[in-house]
């Protein structure tokens, strides 16, 4: 994952309760910032971030939200640093790409989840809790529009548990490529592969794991081996806050058109899209965007728990 040559600890700070936590072999989750600043509106963002920390320490285990601030990797944010990523005014989006120009120049980024990989594995954090992943863009094998998120699942030692992917993405050439990659793509109690807002994509997964005890055998297993890079966990939206699969298609269909009319392209289209798509639904699937999150972040934690239990 890095050179043998590396130094990153000298860039590094981890918050004293996430250490607290690594040395005392609790569990800790690692947590994206683009989410906040580029995937949330301000205020909402804000209580968002409280509340998906809560969830992690209500299952006794500890997270750490991950940003560039001033030339500093964060491993754990304090209060008035999630407050700077959730106001978002001058932080960028940092991918694999820019984690250096960001740090070198001490500018401030949000962590995407190919970057926040990157940081969990520098602080020895395993499992990593978000909304949803980057992908390949629909009409992607034009563009070449596909997520560095991908690679670094390829590359990385993080197991990311996701909704699933946004239909804004081409879901059947993302999970193509993850394939590819060697990506092993699981269910948590499920078979199909989860898009977002929906239950559903179309698509299936490699594994139906019964449970997240499974999903954690089969992260040990993998590691055990040796074998390269992460996995990506699909859980699906709980049923009570899951939308209708043709409703969302009809409006990402226009989202599309309006980010192809102002000429948007490259690492803007994902907030773009994610933002117009908030303002065409109204509230609705943002409380879908926030639960969805927070019930990611309950299964990371138990699958966090029970990998502790294995690796102990
Ligand atoms: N998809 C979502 N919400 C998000 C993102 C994607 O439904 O917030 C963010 C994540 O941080 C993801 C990034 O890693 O966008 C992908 O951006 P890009 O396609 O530019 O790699
Ligand atoms: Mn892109």
């Amino acid at each position: 994952m890095f050179e043998n040559n590396a130094s990153y600890e000298k860039y590094l700070d981890i918050a004293p309760d996430v250490q607290e936590a690594l040395d005392g072999g609790i569990p800790v989750i690692a947590l994206e910032s683009t989410i906040l600043s580029h995937g949330m509106p301000y205020p909402e963002n804000l209580a968002f971030a409280a509340d998906v920390e809560k969830v992690i320490r209500d299952e006794s285990c500890v997270p750490a939200t991950m940003a560039l601030i001033g030339g500093r990797i964060k491993a754990g944010l304090t209060k008035e640093e999630l407050e700077l990523m959730c106001r978002a005014e001058n932080v960028g989006k940092v991918s694999r790409r820019d984690f250096a120009i960001y740090l070198a120049t001490g500018k401030n980024g949000a962590t995407t989840v190919a970057s926040t990989m990157i940081c969990a594995a520098m602080a020895g954090i395993r499992i990593f809790a978000t909304g949803g992943i980057g992908g390949v863009h629909r009409n992607g094998e034009n563009t070449m529009d596909i997520s560095a998120d991908l690679q670094e699942l390829a590359n990385t030692p993080v197991a990311v548990v996701c909704a699933g992917a946004k239909q804004i993405l081409d879901i059947g050439r993302t999970l193509e490529y993850l394939e590819t990659m060697g990506v092993p793509v699981i269910g948590n109690g499920t078979k199909d592969f989860p898009a977002f807002f929906c239950r559903k994509s179309g698509y299936g997964v490699d594994y139906a794991a019964k449970d997240e005890a499974e999903i954690a055998a089969i992260l040990n297993t993998k590691w055990e081996l040796g074998l390269k890079g992460g996995a990506l966990i699909g859980n699906p939206v709980p049923e009570e806050y899951a939308q209708d699969f043709g409703e969302m298609e009809k409006v990402i269909e226009k989202a599309l058109v309006m980010a192809d009319e102002a000429g948007v392209h490259g690492k803007d289209i994902t907030p773009f899209l994610l933002a117009t798509i908030k303002d065409l639904t109204g509230g609705e699937s943002f409380k879908s965007n926030v639960q969805l999150a927070l019930n990611n972040a309950r299964c990371a934690a138990r699958i966090a728990k029970r990998y502790a239990e294995l690796t102990k």
